[in-house]
């Protein structure tokens, strides 16, 4: 029989490749619960009470514990950091989200994201856009074009949508990539800091996807079959 070697998972390698970058860039990571309360989930981050992702059709509700949600998004980590301590800090936050939405090629209704947020004195769009840009050519490569689009965000003003430029078959594409913006000033004030005195950036990226861009993986609900042909995109 052939000898089937294991290799580490492409989310983890993607990961940990993505930790890398960061470090050198001076965040560090923080982590925090899979089961959230919606204070920290919807309400602190700036999200209306009506607004549709508070739906039960997209987000998993705990029956047990009204109240609680599995997080939507890595974002509350974020604020509880920041209830716990004072700018300036660089952070990353990855982990496990959960949608409750059907599946289907690019959508699973787990899966991993990461998000930075950048807190202090000055901080400006020009910072969130060197970060970006500097991020995306080391994970990428050097030639790697990066442009922003307006977008909206509940949590960021003004907000973004990212997209780098991948050339496949000789063809232009830009692929979208992650999502960022300016941090909320209701969002700086639910945690109690001044957003006169300090300003952040944030950005957010989902993590399969970036794993599908970088080893050619086509299905994302790949990632959490257990297949070991996954073995074939990363060795
Ligand atoms: C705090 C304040 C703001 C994080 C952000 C996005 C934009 C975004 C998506 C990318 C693909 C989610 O995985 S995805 O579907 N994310 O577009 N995320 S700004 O903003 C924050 C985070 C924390 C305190």
């Amino acid at each position: 029989m052939e000898e089937v070697k294991g290799t580490l998972h492409p989310l983890t390698l993607v990961l940990e490749e993505i930790y890398g970058i960061f470090a050198t860039q001076g965040f560090s990571i923080a982590t925090g619960p899979e089961l959230e309360d919606e204070w920290h989930n919807f309400d602190a981050l700036n999200v209306p009470k009506d607004h549709p992702a508070r739906d039960m059709q997209d987000t998993f509700f705990i029956k047990d514990r009204p109240g609680f949600v599995m997080r939507t998004h890595t974002s509350p980590v974020q604020i509880r950091y920041m209830e716990n301590h004072q700018p300036p800090f660089a952070i990353i936050a990855p982990g496990k989200v959960f949608r409750n939405e059907a599946t289907d090629s690019t959508h699973e209704a787990q899966f991993h994201q990461i998000e930075g947020l950048v807190v202090g004195e000055g901080i400006t769009v020009e910072n969130l856009k060197q970060t970006l840009v500097s991020f995306f050519k080391e994970l990428f490569d050097e030639n790697t074009e990066v442009r922003l689009r307006p977008s909206f965000f509940p949590f960021t003003e003004p907000s973004v949508e990212v997209d780098v430029k991948v050339i496949k078959n000789g063809e232009v594409k830009w692929l979208e990539v992650a999502g960022a913006g300016m941090v909320h000033p209701h969002v700086l004030e639910a945690v109690g800091y001044d957003p006169k005195k300090v300003t952040g950036f944030a950005f957010g990226m989902g993590v399969d996807r970036l794993a599908n861009v970088k080893f050619g993986v086509t299905d994302v609900r790949y990632f959490y079959q257990g297949d070991l042909r996954l073995n074939q995109w990363t060795c």
